[in-house]
């Protein structure tokens, strides 16, 4: 006998899986091909669970956003160049958010590659990934499987969260290994995301300058909710009775019927505050970069609570920096502030006041009536989180410009992190991955509201939802274009504006081609109806929600960073 039949080998699918296994991996999202179609097949056979999308950009978007809700990687698999870079871009959308994901892809030959000699899908896609992860490794061997997977989690989770890339190799994917030496190489990783505790010295300079605030102001940020510290910062702020402003993701983490819940008056607690708490939330472009009109022309004093030490002073200057991670940060700050006085009630009453104002102000519009096919964005979502309130743990998907705007500051949230939006970057494309991800990992029904442009960047994936039979109900809130749907050429012909869409579109076939529940809602009571029975049938469905043509404005609430023509020649 050789000894090729007396020692009994394994492959690299063996030592993949069971590397993701060990790592608690349980899902993963992608789309098969030449090389790694066996691979899926072996995931399953072996118990993993594989949802198989139609574009691997959504899979990408799907992973990053299981990362979030779980704090454990998703993982998202796919083939060589054109899979890989469709993948990439959700990878880069997680590391910009901070979500931890594991980016996994097939790969050409390394000795064609690095000779560009035109194999199958050749790409240099480690180098191409690594600007936009924050980190990418190739595995080029069977036996450093375990390590470089354990890496991969270790990196995606600790620190800022953010997406690994990992290089599968033709040579590794191809290649085999002694077993026994292989089941001496795989382990399970001790302590992934090791807690970072704060310096005392950094949490008492914070806690002072709370106490000697007038108008101190909690900023909740999408950090916060992904930290699951939630019992310690519903406490602190409770017990310092300070006011909290939600970023959109955060929106939840308290309720938005919370009496200290000052979202309603973001223009008036943002210039007014003194000193202000920042809470896993960063001072790039949604907060003004920190200075100028958002925050009334005044340097605040800031304290802020974040793991990466880099990000303190990346705007503007923080006057007591907290670097560690958040539940250990609040746990010490709450310490350390024990017996601090409520605050102030004449700034508590002012905030009243406008909070009170602006709902005042807001709910007449809420109910307003339309003709049939002529809904705008305040009585259609009105009617939507009348129906949203009953259902709380529902997690919300949301994209678009005015589908976006009007939605966070319409529909309330009541539980932490059941709102998934286009985050730090704005994007649209996010959706129906996001939605899938969302309805993976928490098992309850997922509704989204989304731009019919936005909903465009992902809508394929309506199949997707229908064959894994996914809880998901989603609103195209269709306006028939880009912010408006009745917009002209002008340059006066035929051919459409470059904001419109084919009007009169009829969203809801798509779904029933592949045998979901579509509705056309032409009334905020016929949408209410289809969306409370989407929940509770829990069966895939796409409300085609038709709105006025001329409801929404340009880029909804950022049209300040439109830029316009200078000169006419
Ligand atoms: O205090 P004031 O008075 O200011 O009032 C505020 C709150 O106090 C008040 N409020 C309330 N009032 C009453 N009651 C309650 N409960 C309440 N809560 C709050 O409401 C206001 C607003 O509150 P908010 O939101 O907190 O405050 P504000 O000032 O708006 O906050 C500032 C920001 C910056 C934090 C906030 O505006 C924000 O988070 N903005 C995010 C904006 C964003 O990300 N937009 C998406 C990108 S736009 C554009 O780029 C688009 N594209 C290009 C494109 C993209 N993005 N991606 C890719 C891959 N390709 C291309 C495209 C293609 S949008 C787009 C499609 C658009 O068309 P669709 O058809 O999809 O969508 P429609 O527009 O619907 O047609
Ligand atoms: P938002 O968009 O809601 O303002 P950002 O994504 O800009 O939020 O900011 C989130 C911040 O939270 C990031 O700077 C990130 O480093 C930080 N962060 C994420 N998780 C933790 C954690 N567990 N502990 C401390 N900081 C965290
Ligand atoms: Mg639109």
């Amino acid at each position: 006998m050789s000894n090729e039949t007396e020692v009994e080998l394994v492959d690299a699918f063996y030592m993949l899986i069971e590397s993701l296994k060990n790592n608690g991996i349980e899902n993963v999202y992608g789309i098969p091909g030449i090389p790694v179609t066996a691979l899926i097949r072996s995931w399953q056979a072996e118990g993993g669970k594989w949802y198989g999308f139609r574009h691997e950009t959504n899979a990408a978007m799907a992973a990053g956003v299981a990362g979030y809700l779980t704090g454990k990687p998703g993982v998202c698999l796919t083939t060589p160049a054109p899979g890989f870079l469709n993948g990439l871009a959700g990878a880069a959308n997680a590391t910009t958010n901070g979500w931890p994901m594991i980016l996994l892809s097939g790969a050409a030959g390394r000795r064609n590659t690095d000779l560009q000699q035109g194999a199958f899908e050749e790409m240099d896609q480690l180098n191409a990934a690594r600007p936009h992860v924050k980190a990418a490794y190739r595995i080029n061997h069977i036996s450093d499987i375990p390590i470089a997977v354990a890496r991969a989690v270790r990196t995606a989770v600790s620190g800022r969260p953010g997406a690994v890339y990992l290089d599968l190799s033709h040579e590794m994917l191809t290649g085999t290994m002694p077993a026994a030496a292989a089941e001496a190489l795989l382990f399970t990783p001790v302590d992934p995301t090791p807690k970072q505790l704060p310096d005392p010295a950094a949490v008492k300079r914070a806690a002072d300058l709370l106490k000697g605030a007038k108008k101190p102001l909690i900023l909740l940020g999408k950090g916060a909710a992904y930290a699951q510290a939630d019992a310690d910062i519903k406490a602190l702020v409770e017990d310092t009775g300070i006011p909290f402003l939600p970023m959109s993701m955060a929106k939840g983490l308290l309720p938005d019927n919370h009496p200290q819940c000052a979202g309603p008056a973001r223009s008036y607690v943002l210039p007014e505050c003194d000193v202000v708490l920042i809470v896993g939330a960063r001072l790039n472009w949604l907060l003004g970069n920190g200075k100028g009109n958002t925050w009334g022309n005044q340097l605040k004093k800031f304290i802020q609570i974040d793991i990466l030490p880099q990000e303190i002073d990346s705007n503007v200057p923080i006057a007591a920096p907290l670097v560690g991670d958040i539940a250990s940060c609040i746990a010490a700050l709450r310490e350390a502030l024990k017996g601090m006085p409520k605050a102030d009630a004449a700034w508590m009453g002012g905030i009243a006041e406008r909070v009170n104002a602006s709902k005042e102000k807001l709910a007449p519009t809420l109910k307003v009536e339309t003709p049939p096919g002529m809904m705008n964005y305040r009585n259609s979502l009105g009617a939507l989180r009348d129906v949203l309130a009953k259902y709380p743990s529902v997690t919300l998907v949301n994209e678009g410009a005015n589908a976006l705007d009007n939605t966070r500051m319409i529909v309330d949230q009541y539980q932490p992190r059941k709102r998934i939006d286009s985050g730090t970057w704005g994007i649209m494309g996010i959706g129906m991955g996001a939605c899938i991800g969302a309805a993976v990992v928490t098992g309850e029904p997922v509704v989204a509201v989304e731009g019919d442009s936005a909903f465009g960047f992902s809508g394929m994936e309506v199949e997707t939802m229908v064959r894994y039979n996914l809880p998901i109900c989603v609103i195209v809130m269709n306006n028939g274009g880009i912010y408006k749907g009745n917009e002209t050429n002008a340059g006066g012909y035929d051919d459409p504006s470059p904001t419109s869409f084919a009007p009169g579109s009829r969203y809801d076939k798509m779904i029933e081609a592949f045998g979901g529940v579509g509705v056309n809602a032409q009334t905020p009571a016929e949408l209410a109806a289809a969306v409370e029975e989407a929940i509770k049938s829990r069966k895939p469905t796409l409300i085609n929600a038709c709105l006025d043509p001329d409801a929404g404005v340009e880029s909804g609430r950022i049209a300040g960073l439109n830029i316009e023509r200078k000169k006419k020649k």
